[in-house]
């Protein structure tokens, strides 16, 4: 079942297990169930887990790492299989999305791009470890719907602050709606600085991103 299934895949994420979530992954598409279910209840629910050990200390840094990994090798067993069941997606509109300056974590950011391309968005993928000026330079560029940053760290996602103050400075706040996401950001946190959107998820973010289409 699905639940058996993302239990699997969530416990070969903790086990640092690359084969193992690859060959789950081929399992779970060969049997049918709900990739983004498996993303999201199984393969992030055991990265999260790795990183909760890490910050109790019981994991070390060199974990963090194997289990991106694992969860990185299952990710890229089931981006062809959503982007083939979203390939009639007609184009909604442009979507930019960038994980901010100062920080790498891209795992997150690759998974919510994938699932607004497969929702019919074009996304512009910015990078990780993005300075403020370029978000602001491709709203210009590209006149997007939306602008979405991702923020890992609590010291990085003070810096969704600056992508608002740049774009209001340039003159360009009120042509894109903004969106920020990441494991320490909030829907508080969004209406302090002035975001429009907070997406809590991949799914969250497609939703709230079809709305502001
Ligand atoms: Co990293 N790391 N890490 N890390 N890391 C965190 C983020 C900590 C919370 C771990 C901890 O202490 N508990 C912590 C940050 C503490 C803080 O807040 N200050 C931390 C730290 C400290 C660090 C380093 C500084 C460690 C070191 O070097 N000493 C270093 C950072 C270097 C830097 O960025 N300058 C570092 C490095 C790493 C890697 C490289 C080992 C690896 C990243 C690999 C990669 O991304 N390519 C890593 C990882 C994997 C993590 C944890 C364990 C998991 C992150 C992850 O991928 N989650 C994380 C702990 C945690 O978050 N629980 C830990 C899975 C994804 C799917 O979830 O939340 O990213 P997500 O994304 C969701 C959601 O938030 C939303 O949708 C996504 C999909 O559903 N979303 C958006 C995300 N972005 C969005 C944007 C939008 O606009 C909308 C929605």
């Amino acid at each position: 079942s699905q639940d058996e299934i993302n239990a699997k895949a969530k416990a070969a994420v903790m086990d640092f297990d690359d084969e193992a979530v690859e060959e789950i992954c081929e399992e779970a598409v060969d049997a049918g169930v709900d990739v983004v279910s498996l993303i999201q209840d199984g393969l992030t629910a055991g990265m999260n887990e790795v990183g909760d050990q890490f910050e109790q200390g019981t994991l070390f840094l060199p974990h963090v790492i194997a289990a991106s990994e694992a969860m990185s090798a299952g990710v890229a067993v089931l981006t062809p299989v959503l982007e083939a069941q979203g390939a009639e997606a007609k184009n909604k509109g442009t979507i930019v999305i960038g994980t901010i300056e100062g920080d790498i974590h891209s795992i997150g950011k690759d998974i919510v791009a994938t699932m607004l391309k497969i929702a019919g968005f074009k996304v512009v993928d910015l990078g990780r470890d993005v300075a403020i000026g370029t978000y602001v330079d491709a709203v210009k560029e590209h006149k997007p719907l939306v602008i979405g940053s991702s923020a890992l760290m609590t010291t990085t996602m003070v810096l969704q602050m600056q992508v608002e103050e740049q774009l209001k400075e340039a003159g360009v706040r009120d042509t894109v709606k903004t969106m920020v996401g990441g494991a320490p950001v909030t829907q508080d946190w969004a209406d302090k600085i002035g975001a429009d959107i907070y997406a809590e998820n991949a799914t969250d973010a497609v939703v709230k991103c079809n709305a502001a289409a």
